[in-house]
């Protein structure tokens, strides 16, 4: 009896044990604030994986850049210090411009195109992450970009010499190209970064804008709806490879529906953010052709050099979007 005693002990221990080796607990590197779209989708991703695994994989969100800041997520899960991360794709652009196709001004400005463009983006996306060592889960658009200001802005002129807010390189060349002084600030230092007159325009979407309170610091928003960049989610390779097969298809298929239900979050949060700029006193503006065509003039010149930086590889997107 007592020998029995000790053996059931004895295998429930083991079976504790092993039950834990199995599960996973992944943690996850995002830079935006949980009020962002973006993190509000991954969570419910987490949570999805964790019920569709029954528990087996958890996914433990630090948003906002509190667990590696902005440009080291993609080389912390590319080197293994964490499973998965999520990151803005076009902050690769360059190790190569294929990742940055989706910044470049005026060429894909709705979401059909946008879907089309990721369509035409995500094979050689896929190629190129693999050969790092990652793995694509899902990709989710920002709504149309559009201008921040605290005057009407009429013509490119009119931005001269405005210290800018911006997040990435062709970003930084398109304020360059429009005469005004690019500055990159992470989406959560954005209020301070106004309020301390270290900036004072940006391009965006309406979902930052809201959400940095943009009413606090600037009147105007111009809808030129320049470009829609995008988040995308990946996962080291070694570690997906550690889950059992299971739940490694709960994992895509939780994805694949996190970029669906992302896509249509993005488009349903266009004009509700809009709104709220104006609910709080913002002055939303149609852009004047005259505005348009001197950005689409900086735009065309941007895509120039993309294409000869993107030498085939931007070749064969650009065929594949205009298909
Ligand atoms: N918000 C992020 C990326 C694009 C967007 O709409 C940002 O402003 O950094």
């Amino acid at each position: 009896m007592k020998t029995l005693k000790v053996v059931s002990a004895l295998s429930a221990l083991t079976l504790g044990f092993s039950l834990q080796i199995q599960a996973a607990s992944w943690d996850m590197p995002t830079p935006y604030p949980d009020a962002t779209f973006h993190t509000v989708n991954i969570t419910e991703f987490a949570k999805e994986v964790s019920a569709a695994t029954g528990g087996k994989l958890e996914i433990k969100i630090h948003s906002a850049g509190s667990l590696f800041k902005h440009p080291e997520i993609s080389k912390a899960v590319r080197s293994g210090q964490v499973p998965i991360g999520e990151f803005f794709l076009s902050l690769l652009n360059n190790e190569n411009p294929v990742f940055g196709a989706d910044s470049l001004p005026f060429l894909a400005t709705d979401f059909d195109a946008a879907k089309r463009l990721w369509d035409a983006q995500k094979p050689i996306v896929d190629r190129l992450l693999d050969k790092q060592g990652m793995k694509v889960l899902f990709s989710v658009p920002w709504p149309p970009q559009g201008l921040y200001t605290n005057k009407a802005i009429n013509t490119v002129d009119d931005l001269k010499g405005l210290k800018f807010r911006t997040y990435n390189a062709t970003l930084e060349k398109f304020a360059n190209l429009a005469g005004a002084a690019p500055t990159q600030v992470e989406v959560p230092d954005i209020p301070q970064a106004f309020s301390t007159g270290r900036v004072e325009a940006m391009i965006t979407s309406p979902s930052t804008g809201a959400n940095s309170k943009a009413w606090d610091f600037l009147t105007h928003y111009t809808d030129i709806q320049a470009w829609i960049p995008k988040n995308i989610v990946v996962v080291n390779k070694r570690a997906f490879r550690r889950l059992g097969e299971a739940e490694q298809s709960k994992v895509l298929e939780a994805a694949k529906l996190a970029e669906q239900r992302g896509w249509q979050m993005s488009r349903d949060e266009t004009e509700a953010k809009v709104q709220v700029l104006k609910d709080n006193g913002i002055v939303v503006v149609q852009p004047s052709d005259e505005l348009m065509t001197g950005l689409r003039e900086i735009g065309a010149k941007i895509l120039e050099d993309w294409q000869v930086s993107a030498g085939d590889d931007g070749a064969a997107l650009l065929r594949a979007y205009n298909k």
